[in-house]
């Protein structure tokens, strides 16, 4: 066959079939925004950890610039955290959970990179549209880099748990984009123990509290950068 007829050949192949999306058939659905559990972690479970970190344990929540540098930018961000050892008991239902959810993407994982408990407790707490991968994420991660000596690691899922009450507050809700601009709303991710995991490539914010204290534990999954 030459070149031509080859041309002509890949000119007549019949349109791929559209396949409607399908929610029993999630593991092939790569183009789903998120993984969302309701309530999944049981009320006592949220509890426990609460109880294990103190309020007077949280400083104020830095973000990152492009250049690298690390600083509180309350227009950007506003809330209280507290850093947590990976291998801290809860880094393992975060990591089980999103091992299940990256049945839809089936990312290249390493492991848990970063776990974090975020306090927002004023009236105006948020953190603003944001992607939670940047190129200066592009760095080690204690513990795990030696198991990807080669190719630094990044961030390639985060994790949400929410550990309030959703009656405990108004605002502090966690919103995303969708491919096409649009706003998602989660309404249910208000419940106690409720879990999202979703590619950290995906724009998404946390609004204003108007009322009351939000807490929420956050964790990313690195591996080696997508290519
Ligand atoms: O508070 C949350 O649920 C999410 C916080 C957040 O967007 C982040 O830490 O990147």
């Amino acid at each position: 066959m030459d070149d031509a007829e080859r041309a002509g050949a890949v000119g007549e192949l019949p349109p791929p079939p559209l396949v409607p999306p399908s929610p029993n058939a999630p593991l092939s659905a790569r183009y789903m925004h998120m993984r969302a559990w309701e309530g999944i972690w049981p009320k006592a479970v949220c509890q426990a950890v609460l109880d294990e970190f103190p309020d007077t344990a949280f400083s104020d929540a830095t973000v990152q610039t492009r250049q690298g540098d690390t600083l509180i930018d309350p227009g950007t961000r506003r809330t209280k955290h507290i850093f947590i050892e990976p291998a801290h008991w809860t880094g393992a239902l975060v990591s089980h959970l999103a091992h299940q959810a990256n049945l839809i993407w089936r990312f290249d994982l390493t492991g848990l990179g970063t776990l974090s408990i975020l306090r927002y407790d004023e009236v105006g707490s948020h953190f603003t549209w944001h992607v939670d991968v940047l190129a200066y994420d592009q760095a080690s991660y204690p513990g795990l880099s030696e198991l990807s000596p080669a190719r630094p690691l990044e961030r390639k899922l985060s994790v949400t748990v929410n550990l309030s009450d959703g009656d405990d507050y108004e605002g502090g809700d966690l919103e995303f984009v969708s491919g096409s601009g649009q706003l998602v709303q989660q309404p249910e991710l208000r419940t106690q123990g409720s879990t999202v995991i979703f590619p950290s490539t995906l724009g998404h914010r946390v609004t204003p509290l108007t009322r009351g204290v939000r807490y929420a534990l956050v964790g990313w999954m690195v591996g080696p950068p997508l290519r």
